[in-house]
């Protein structure tokens, strides 16, 4: 039978590679993001490949994700798989200099807006006694470094909320795992320096990152293990990481 997936975060990086590799598999497609230009473009390139929904909503609106999730049309409402994929990190800074403001759009969109989310998908997942929840964590939500503490700190609520989910779901054949990346080459490093550029893309030079399509494989690869089968936790690092804050570069 043909799997339905629900992604957030599928304008972009992790999340849009995703969607194309699903789609590229006939995975039928609920594509959510807050911009409407490219979920409207991303459902024209990969309609053809199978059926696709989207949903324009902020994560971290409560109200819009409850509204946007239960308008959705009857041939897309039973979801065998969520990927908790929307987020990013804004600013890098010690805590002593951190902007309130970004705090609250890290702690809203990656703990709270997952949280409403799953809170919307899984009693739907629950009455059908089955379903799988990937969680996009992060190799922050492992580790702490410096000036990462908010950031970190949302990531290491999504690993403790990928466990809750994987015991709270357990009696409902409900299968919860999650994936978490270190230096991956998408729009993050933008958010994070807000459309700095420069170090953006300091961030990425002199190694060879990881691409947005090496997670999706990984996605689609644990998605597609037999039933009986749970990865439940993956860290994933480009083979120039060796931990949050080493990674050999070469000279430039
Ligand atoms: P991108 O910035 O490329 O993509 C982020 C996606 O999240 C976009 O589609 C964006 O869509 C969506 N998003 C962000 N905030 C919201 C919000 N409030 N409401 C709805 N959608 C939102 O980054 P990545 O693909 O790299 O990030 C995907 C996930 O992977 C994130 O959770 C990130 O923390 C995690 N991650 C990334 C790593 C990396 O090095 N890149 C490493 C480890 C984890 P839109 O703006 O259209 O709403
Ligand atoms: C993104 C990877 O190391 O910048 O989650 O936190 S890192």
């Amino acid at each position: 039978m043909k799997a339905t997936a629900f992604i957030t975060g599928a304008t972009s990086g992790i999340g849009k590679a995703t969607a194309q590799l699903f789609a590229k598999n006939n995975i039928r497609l609920i594509l959510c993001g807050r911009r409407k230009e490219r979920l409207l473009a991303l459902e024209k390139l990969l309609s053809n490949q199978t059926e696709v929904t989207t949903l324009q909503f902020d994560v971290s609106d409560k109200e819009a994700v409850f509204k946007a999730i239960n308008s959705l049309p009857e041939n897309f409402k039973e979801i065998d798989i969520l990927i908790n994929n929307a987020g990013n990190a804004h600013g890098l800074s010690t805590i002593q200099d951190g902007s309130i403001d970004d705090w609250e759009a890290m702690i809203d969109s990656n703990v709270k807006g997952l949280l409403y989310v799953s809170k919307v998908i899984i009693p739907k997942m629950i009455t059908r006694n089955t379903g799988f929840i990937v969680n996009i964590g992060s190799i922050a939500g492992k580790e702490v470094y410096p000036n990462g503490n908010v950031y970190c700190a949302s990531k290491h609520a999504v690993n403790a909320l990928n466990k809750a989910m994987r015991i709270d779901l357990n009696q409902y054949n409900i299968r919860v795992s999650a994936i978490h990346p270190g230096a991956v080459e998408t729009e993050f490093s933008d958010v994070r320096f807000k459309g700095d550029t420069v170090k953006a893309k300091a961030v990425y030079a002199g190694y060879q990152a990881l691409q947005a399509t090496d997670i999706a494989e990984i996605i689609y690869f644990v998605v597609t293990r037999p039933y009986h089968v749970n990865i439940e936790d993956l860290i994933v690092y480009p083979t120039a990481q060796a931990s949050a804050t080493l990674i050999k570069k070469e000279a430039h």
